[in-house]
């Protein structure tokens, strides 16, 4: 049987994933779209249903499970109206704009007792983020000492207000941290360069590992996503992403994309893939609710850090034992 999948929102997101789902997604068909702009859905769709509302597209029996990909506002409402339906979630991240909105997700998923909602950080399934992993869980480079993380936009998106690059941006690198470590944040200092970025955010983990982030949202020269985990026998680092070496102009080297999307092509391809057979055959993969939580609750705790004296420590709620 073929899962039906809803996706709402057609942004640039959006309408990707209504692309994976469509080309290149064995087990799973693009069933219904639902976006607030009439024209856009239409164009997203190319012949499936579109919803007049997110909730009929929830709703309907068409629809098996559903990709939330609207704008992060919606994220937690959206959620929970998919809990209420029964019907699984893969929701684009971050889970809630505000970590108390992203706690109202997990209580209700831990009151029906069942796991049904894999937040999107498609880190876990880019394939040297996996390498880093697997090679640190093997002991070849030592115990982790620390670990350096680059994220480089071109330039913000005209959607950005107030902490987004923490909020929306930064958040990857605390969940891709927390995965790569297995390791909890406990504490943070965030300063801000001239004219309010890049940001430098240091974190301290439980085992007393250091997580250093630059976050430079309008880097103008690339989309540049970069990692290097020190051990005390060696270290790691992903390789240069590009795909071809462009001479130019007397100089030569990487080229780098405007945007996530072509960088993360095959983290989204994997992350879908894995969903679907999740869904399909049950067991979960990637973030759970509980770690979109955490990251949720954390970006909220650096922003107010460096609204006021730059210093925190980092607090949770307990971890509630359907996420062990
Ligand atoms: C965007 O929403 C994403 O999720 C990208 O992966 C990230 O790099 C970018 O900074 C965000 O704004």
């Amino acid at each position: 049987m073929s899962i039906g999948v809803g996706v709402i929102g057609t942004g640039v997101m959006g309408a990707e994933h209504a692309r994976i789902l469509r080309h290149e997604t064995p087990g799973a068909h693009l069933a219904g779209i639902f976006d607030p702009d009439p024209t856009r859905a239409q164009a997203v769709a190319v012949g499936a249903a579109v919803f007049s509302d997110a909730r009929s597209l929830i709703a309907s029996d068409q629809i098996d499970a559903v990709l939330i990909a609207s704008p992060d506002v919606t994220h937690a409402a959206l959620t929970l109206a998919c809990i209420e339906a029964g019907k699984p979630v893969l929701c684009e991240k971050p889970l809630a704009s505000s970590a108390a909105g992203a706690l109202d997700v997990v209580r209700a998923e831990v009151a029906l007792g069942r796991r049904l909602i894999q937040v999107g950080y498609m880190r876990r399934f880019d394939p040297g983020y996996r390498e880093i992993k697997r090679v640190k869980d093997a002991g070849e480079i030592g115990g982790p000492v620390l670990l350096h993380n680059v994220h480089r936009n071109v330039r913000a998106p005209e959607w950005f207000d107030g902490s987004m690059a923490i909020t929306n941006s930064f958040v990857h690198e605390i969940d891709i941290s927390r995965w790569l470590l297995g390791s909890e944040m406990v504490s943070v200092h965030v300063e801000a360069g001239p004219g309010g970025e890049p940001l430098m955010i240091t974190m301290k983990t439980d085992k007393n590992e250091i997580v250093s982030t630059e976050v430079f949202v309008n880097a103008s020269y690339g989309y540049h996503v970069h990692a290097e985990l020190v051990g005390r026998q060696g270290t790691i680092s992903l390789a240069p992403a590009s795909l071809t070496l462009l001479n130019r102009d007397r100089a030569g080297g990487l080229s780098y994309p405007d945007n996530w999307v072509p960088r993360f092509e095959e983290a989204y391809r994997r992350q879908m893939a894995d969903w679907v057979s999740a869904v399909k055959f049950g067991g979960a993969v990637g973030a759970s609710a509980w770690d979109g939580y955490v990251a949720s609750a954390i970006a909220e705790q650096v922003a107010q850090a460096l609204a006021g004296n730059g210093v925190a420590t980092l607090r949770y709620e307990p971890r509630p034992s359907l996420y062990d």
